[in-house]
């Protein structure tokens, strides 16, 4: 068995070298390291030799685990540096001088349905504003009622940089900046009508409606007398139009520290009709648009007065609703970069192509 260990070790190097890419290598992984894979069967094995042997095994075993992660690692990181270098060359070898098809360009559909959307509520009045893809915790938790420790914080997996800093987990991280820039619209006699569209980054599990990074559009509107009656028909008279035919909706509490009362807004999923698919996780329904009434504490921290003023605020997924929009049925097409399906995206009567449904 001391034998069958040793040569353990050079198994590994030699079929590690031949890997090409990081995905053998994880194979590789697998067929050694894993459940069923040789070091486990030597640690089978132990239990079979006299006792006098089996520190002395155990060892060494333990020795060609920590030999094979290290190899891993390393031949990893060769292959990383390989691919790079690959990339390299080829951009280098790119010839700036080759004439292009100028008219070959096209929107990517996400950018499509934004700018719709923000169509319509410019003609409602909103102003259409930008916030950044990194910030910190206190725009992004802190300022909307969400403490440190506060178990809200779980509900998004944070990607945190190395400075502190983080990218942001939802559009309401410019909440705060946005109700400052406009507080003083409310001392004119002024609402503050917004809407701000951006990247959202959470370290989520991926499948056919979560990706980890998505679109969402926060939207804000601040007055007095504003009640829950204004946010109800607002919202759908704005999905309305935006999908342009009658939807079916409904509204369940929901809760999101930064808003009191909250709701979840849900469609009927517009690929199976309510029906379930993979696209709506076989609800029937897709989660589109969480919306609640501002939370005094979130208007506080704006220095806007919540006994004088009051709003509401909706976050839009408007990756999902770029989905239901064109019948993409996988998220995953969005970001999968393939020129093929996201060139076609031009109008809503768009099809996804057989390949990329999959994606
Ligand atoms: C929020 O992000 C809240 N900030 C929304 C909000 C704003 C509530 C204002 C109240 C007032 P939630 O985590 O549910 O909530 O995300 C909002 C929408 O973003 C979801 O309904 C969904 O349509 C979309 N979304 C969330 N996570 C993902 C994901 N991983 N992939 C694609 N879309 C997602």
């Amino acid at each position: 068995m001391i034998e069958k260990t040793a040569n353990l070790s050079n198994l590994f190097k030699e079929k590690a070298a031949a890997a090409a890419s990081s995905a053998e290598l994880e194979q590789l992984r697998i067929e050694f390291l894993g459940k069923k894979g040789y070091v486990a069967e030597l640690m089978n094995d132990l239990r079979n030799i006299p006792n006098e042997q089996k520190k002395e095994a155990g060892q060494l075993i333990n020795e060609v685990k920590k030999f094979i992660e290290s190899e891993i690692q390393n031949r990893n990181r060769e292959i990383l540096k390989a691919e790079e270098l690959r990339l390299v060359e080829q951009a280098e070898s790119y010839d700036e001088s080759m004439p292009v098809d100028i008219n070959s360009g096209s929107y990517h559909p996400i950018t499509l349905v934004q700018r719709e959307v923000e169509e319509i509520f410019k003609t409602m009045g909103f102003a259409v504003e930008d916030y950044y893809e990194i910030t910190d915790d206190y725009n992004c938790f802190e300022a909307l009622n969400i403490p440190k420790h506060h178990p809200a914080r779980d509900m998004q997996d944070t990607y945190y940089l190395s400075t502190g800093q983080l990218l942001k987990t939802h559009t309401s991280a410019a909440q705060n900046t946005i109700l400052r820039k406009y507080a003083k619209n409310l001392e004119q006699g002024n609402p503050i009508r917004a809407i701000f569209p951006g990247r959202c980054f959470r370290n989520e599990k991926i499948d056919a409606c979560h990706e980890n990074t998505f679109f969402q559009m926060e939207g804000i509107m601040v007055d007095k007398d504003i009640s829950i009656s204004n946010l109800i028909y607002f919202m759908k008279t704005m999905l309305s139009e935006v999908f342009q035919q009658d939807i079916t909706v409904r509204l369940r509490p929901g809760f999101f520290p930064f808003v009191e009362p909250g709701f979840e807004l849900d469609i009927q999923c517009t690929i199976c009709k309510g029906k379930g698919c993979p696209s709506c996780k076989d609800s029937g329904w897709l989660e589109l648009c969480p919306c609640g009434m501002i939370h005094p504490n979130v208007l506080t921290a704006a220095g806007i007065d919540p006994e004088k003023y009051i709003g509401f605020a909706f976050g839009l997924g408007m990756t999902r609703l770029a989905m239901m929009t064109y019948g993409v049925k996988d998220i995953r097409v969005f970001n999968s970069g393939s020129l093929k399906a996201l060139s076609q995206f031009t109008e809503k009567s768009f099809t996804v192509p057989e390949e990329s449904k999959e994606a």
